[in-house]
């Protein structure tokens, strides 16, 4: 046996999964709690990594029962560790956590691979995540023209390269690709000092002034420029029709086709607002950089939202005959035409954009709830959360009071859940459905929302808990991000990955995460490690987003 190799078994040995911790890393001054699912009392020691030597003592906590997991926990709280490097918890006659980290940056690295993933969904363009992943690459794929699917109303071929596969599979979905740009653009803009300068070794790098982040963003929002007809209308995807095998890009040699809904105007009313509030948001975002690209963003935007309100009720809610891909399928538009709005008002301060805001946001009672994270098909969030950070002399007081007011109490509502749970996390026992991981996230972005408009350590506190949950803090002692973490999902339901058999996925992806859409419970267990498993174990880009959104948010 090799030295190395011993060492790496030694390692695997005394990390025993049964002490939970946040396998990434805690802030200095935040509340550090470690989680403990096998019966213990007394003290745990925390020692630095890899020495036997204790820096504190740190008390075990009484047994607690989790319901949604099922789990007798106990927590032990370490608060007091502020001084940076990296350690474990150890507990006589049990062992050590995964290793974790103190210090003011500890999500630099997770941030730069999550938003590097990106890249890594490239469609038409070579990819290679040299210099840190050079293993990791693939040759274009769908780099033909596209053909019109009879759903489209058209005929002929369509240039709609580019963009960013939504998943584990290879379609470009204008919806999913909204939520996506929208909160990655919300993460620019809320942290524009902090990400100006982060250089992400993509094919743009050096090539422009424009920041690493916005040329990354601006691969996918061009591709959405491509799917809006001349008409404003957007279509609603472009994949092959059915999903391929597990070959690399370049290998799914089946034609792309531009998909509509096969009915009354053939692009619908989802795919066209969600596109028109991200050019919206990519109008004010890039003008610093870009003014002539943010103007065509803006047109772009303005003429989507017209045809929106012109169509209010063009729905793509099933797939059209002879096409299997993804559905995206949603039966109501008016919270994608409200998000449209709400950030063309915010970009433009023009007074129709607000009238149409306030006019449509009538249709709801409530405004901002701590139950209703964003979520593709829910895009309602957004809308009220862009409206909150609209500039205050522009806004209408009455409303944006009221908001500011829901999204506080919505704030503090989330904080008091992730308390009251075992785990510090947020979900409620009804919120295990298909990509909770990425509810876990969207809270995180509510409460660093909240943050923004009205500072409160609370919520920063309950913001990095979320993140804890999802880098290992959890029942199962995994980092639901692929190498991030001592122990990370390692068989996401992902092509390129599969396809190039590294062993290792491709890295800084989200994975769905625990699932009790099958009826089984408890329902925070219902996730495994398993590739076929596309309902625990895919990745997507809209899960990732608001991960992004909530380590930028933590970056020093
Ligand atoms: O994220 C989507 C989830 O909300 C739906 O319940 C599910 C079933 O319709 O589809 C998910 O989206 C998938 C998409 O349809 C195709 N690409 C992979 C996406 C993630 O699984």
């Amino acid at each position: 046996m090799s030295g190395l190799l011993a060492l790496a078994l030694v390692s695997r040995m005394t990390f025993n999964p049964a002490i939970k911790v946040c396998q990434v890393g805690y802030l200095p001054n935040e509340t550090k709690i470690g989680i403990l699912t096998t019966f213990s009392s007394g003290f745990a020691f925390i020692h630095v990594a890899g020495q036997d030597k204790t820096v504190m003592k740190a008390p075990i906590g009484n047994s607690i029962k989790d319901p949604d997991t099922g789990d007798d926990i106990q927590q032990i709280d370490f608060s007091k560790l502020t001084q940076p490097g990296t350690y474990v918890v150890s507990i006589p006659g049990i062992g050590d956590s995964a290793p974790f980290k103190v210090g003011n940056d500890v999500f630099a690295h997770a941030f730069r691979l999550a938003i590097r993933s990106y890249y890594g969904q490239r469609s038409g363009i070579d990819v290679n995540l040299a210099p840190d992943f050079p293993q990791y690459h693939f040759k274009a794929g769908h780099t033909a023209l596209a053909q019109y699917d009879p759903s489209s109303g058209k005929t002929g071929t369509r240039d709609v390269t580019g963009g960013w596969y939504d998943a584990g599979d290879y379609g470009r979905y204008v919806v999913n690709s909204g939520i996506t740009t929208g909160t990655l653009l919300w993460a620019y803009e809320t942290n524009a000092k902090k990400l100006a300068k982060v250089k992400l070794n993509i094919p743009e790098t050096g090539k422009t002034k424009r920041p690493d982040f916005l040329s990354e963003v601006k691969w996918n929002l061009d591709w959405m420029l491509k799917m809006q007809d001349t008409d404003g209308g957007a279509w609603h995807k472009a994949t092959t029709a059915n999903f391929s095998g597990f070959i690399a890009p370049d290998q799914d040699k089946a034609p792309v086709l531009v998909v509509g809904t096969g009915h009354g105007e053939f692009k619908n009313t989802t795919a066209t607002a969600d596109l028109a509030a991200v050019a919206a948001i990519a109008a004010r975002v890039f003008k610093p950089y870009d003014s002539a690209y943010a103007a065509k963003c803006l047109a772009a935007a303005k003429k989507g939202f017209a045809w929106a309100q012109a169509h209010p009720d063009e729905l793509f809610t099933r797939n059209p005959k002879g096409i299997s891909t993804g559905g995206y399928g949603d039966g109501d538009a008016r919270d994608e035409r409200l998000w449209a709005a709400a950030e063309l008002f915010r970009t433009t301060g023009a007074a129709e954009y607000q009238k149409a805001f306030l006019e449509l946001a009538k249709a709801w009672p409530d405004s901002i709830t701590s139950g209703n994270p964003p979520g593709w098909p829910q895009v309602r969030p957004m809308a009220l959360m862009t409206f909150a950070m609209t500039d205050p002399k522009i806004a209408d007081k009455t409303y944006q009071t009221k908001v500011h007011a829901d999204l506080a109490r919505a704030a503090k509502e989330i904080v008091r859940r992730i308390k009251d749970n075992a785990y510090l996390m947020p979900l409620t026992t009804k919120e295990y459905y298909w990509g909770s991981n990425s509810v876990v996230a969207n809270y995180a972005l509510m409460l660093q929302v909240a943050d923004h408009i009205a500072p409160r350590p609370e919520y920063k506190q309950a913001a990095l808990d979320c993140l804890h949950y999802l880098f290992g803090r959890n029942t199962f002692a995994t980092s639901f991000v692929t190498q991030v973490g001592t122990q990370s999902a390692m068989n996401p339901h992902h092509r390129p990955s599969r396809s190039l058999g590294l062993g290792k996925p491709f890295p800084g992806l989200l994975v769905g995460g625990p699932n009790a859409d099958n009826g089984k419970k408890p329902p925070a267990k219902q996730w495994e490690d398993n590739w076929e498993n596309y309902r625990v174990n895919e990745v997507a880009i809209n899960w990732n987003a608001p991960l992004v959104f909530a380590l930028a948010n933590e970056l020093p």
